[in-house]
């Protein structure tokens, strides 16, 4: 069905067939960056969960390897579940992996590396004494599961998180180890909130307060920040919380229990989940990889033969300007894609206006925009006290004084399809102004069996900052990152008509009152490599 396989992304990591969920344990070793995924080898939906694996020498071009873990012990026969990495200070690796026993209780697994010597990690060993921890009293069985990467405590211990819930309290216990076989359950949770359910691949990572690069695990101290990211099963939505680590009680408490972990922010706005972060020692940065599911029918996945893609990693830092956001942007080595590119600058869009974009091809972009707003109109523009948010408006059809403007990706030539990325500013008493970013999928596709949900969030906006949106574009997948990642919104789109030449993308300012100037510069996308392994039957 060439309609169909016109949605696979040609630069966004993928399986070259099948199902594939949570990313699994990334990691750095040897010149090569690793990635392990939750993976059925046997169909296009989720089942029979074992690990796939990759290698990149860039996190852009992938060669794909052996099944690194498949379910062949009591403790793992219904899955190997998702997991971390942690590299001890001689280089070793531990893997740490939740086991779904021959009776469905979630227990922790060890595995390691067959032969450290190959770069390419092939060959993985699960530990004679797995499993290494079951649930504990008071914690249903199936409700414990996706260990942490570890980090050390200064009495030298290593310290892991597990995610689980009480009632309908998310919760993360803790264990420390020394050698990751036998561990010690610590009284209370590193953080628990009321009403989030359970908490899934959960992740907790030092950011620093001063510095522009990312920091290792298990690095502390007062130049420091703490994140907590639990994913929820109860909306399939990633929330991180920023906070203070407390070592010596073993728990964690948000700067501001308003935007606490599961209740404030998310990672993203659109379809983003299951995510995991890992320290790059080569680069001194911190990646989050996560799971962009498929948004369209079952049905339509099994036709196509595949489900799930992975985001383009992600480098992530503290937002310095508000200190409740992190920044997330796409890792440098994504630019490597760029072709040709063409610059609109300072282009006048007047209220009520559309202009196509002339940049050939609309299907691998890779997109820059500013938008500054005419001063003078944003003085008149009228107060309001009607609250707005992206998800239940009427979306970028729908004028209001300030908004909506923006990029359409995937449009045809009449616009009968197209993925709008905006803004929309309401200005309040006072003349105070919220920005709302949205990424508006009700028109998108003629199909019917799609999501056509109207994604998006506020977006802090600091005095004298420009608007500004990174879009990335590949095929089915729009990525969209708002003031340098502050707020982002990962979408997937099925359009009918807006594919191959047939993609156009427009520059529209819907608003009523203000014209928008706007600067971009929009590059081609190269394709990625992401080759098969030479031996695979395949
Ligand atoms: N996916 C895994 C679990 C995890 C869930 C199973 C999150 O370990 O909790 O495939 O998507």
């Amino acid at each position: 069905n060439s309609m169909l396989s016109w949605q696979r992304p040609a630069f966004h990591f993928q399986p070259e067939k099948n199902w594939m969920n949570d990313p699994n344990g990334p990691l750095f070793y040897k010149g090569w960056y690793h990635f392990f995924y939750q993976y059925n080898p046997n169909g296009a939906i989720w089942g029979d969960i074992v690990w796939g694996h990759a290698v990149s020498r860039d996190l852009i071009h992938w060669l794909h390897l052996p099944l690194a873990m498949v379910p062949d012990q009591w403790y793992d026969l219904n899955g190997v579940w998702t997991g971390s990495a942690t590299i001890l200070p001689d280089g070793q690796i531990v893997m740490l992996y939740t086991g779904s026993t021959n009776e469905s209780v979630q227990v922790q697994n060890l595995a390691y590396p067959a032969d450290p010597s190959d770069p390419l990690l092939i060959n993985w060993v699960k530990y004679s004494g797995n499993p290494v921890l079951v649930p504990p009293p008071g914690i249903h069985p199936k409700d414990f599961r996706d260990p942490t990467t570890a980090w050390l405590t200064s009495e030298g211990k290593w310290r892991i998180v597990i995610g689980s819930k009480i009632n309908k309290t998310g919760i993360a216990l803790v264990y420390d180890t020394r050698d990751f076989k036998n561990y010690e359950r610590l009284d209370g949770l590193l953080h628990g909130v009321p009403g989030t359910g359970m908490w899934e691949c959960v992740d907790f990572y030092p950011v620093s307060r001063t510095e522009e690069n990312g920091l290792d695990t298990s690095i502390n101290g007062l130049e420091v920040k703490h994140v907590v990211k639990a994913s929820l099963d109860q909306d399939k939505h990633d929330y991180y919380a920023i906070g203070t680590y407390h070592e010596k009680n073993s728990t964690w408490i948000p700067d501001n229990p308003k935007i606490d972990v599961g209740i404030g922010v998310r990672y993203d706005y659109g379809m983003f989940y299951a995510s995991k972060t890992f320290y790059d020692p080569d680069k001194g940065r911190r990646i989050l990889w996560g799971w962009i599911g498929e948004s369209d029918s079952e049905f339509a996945d099994v036709q196509k033969g595949w489900a799930s893609i992975q985001s383009i990693p992600r480098t992530i830092l503290l937002d310095k300007k508000t200190g409740t956001h992190l920044l997330q942007w796409p890792v440098e080595e994504v630019e490597s894609l760029r072709l040709s590119s063409n610059e609109f600058d300072e282009v006048e869009v007047k209220a009520g206006s559309v202009m196509k974009l002339a940049v050939g091809s609309a299907t691998q972009l890779d997109i820059i925009a500013e938008f500054e707003i005419d001063k003078k109109a944003l003085d008149k523009a009228p107060e309001s006290n009607a609250t707005f948010s992206c998800s239940s408006s009427g979306g970028a059809a729908e004028r209001g004084a300030l908004g909506p403007f923006g990029v359409s990706v995937l449009a045809d030539e009449t616009l009968s399809e197209q993925t709008p990325v905006y803004f929309y500013i309401v200005k309040g008493h006072g003349g105070s102004l919220k920005t709302h970013f949205c990424s508006d999928q009700s028109r998108s596709s003629e199909a019917t069996d799609v999501n056509k949900h109207i994604y998006g969030s506020s977006v802090p906006v600091q005095h004298g900052e420009k608007l500004s949106l990174r879009i990335l574009v590949d095929h089915s997948i729009v990525e969209t990152f708002a003031q340098g990642g502050r707020t982002c919104i990962a979408s997937r789109v099925y359009p009918t008509k807006a594919i191959y030449g047939a993609a156009r993308l427009f520059l529209f300012n819907n608003a009523t009152d203000v014209s928008i100037t706007a600067s971009l510069k929009i590059w081609q996308m190269n394709s990625a490599f992401i080759r098969p392994y030479p031996n695979d039957k395949n």
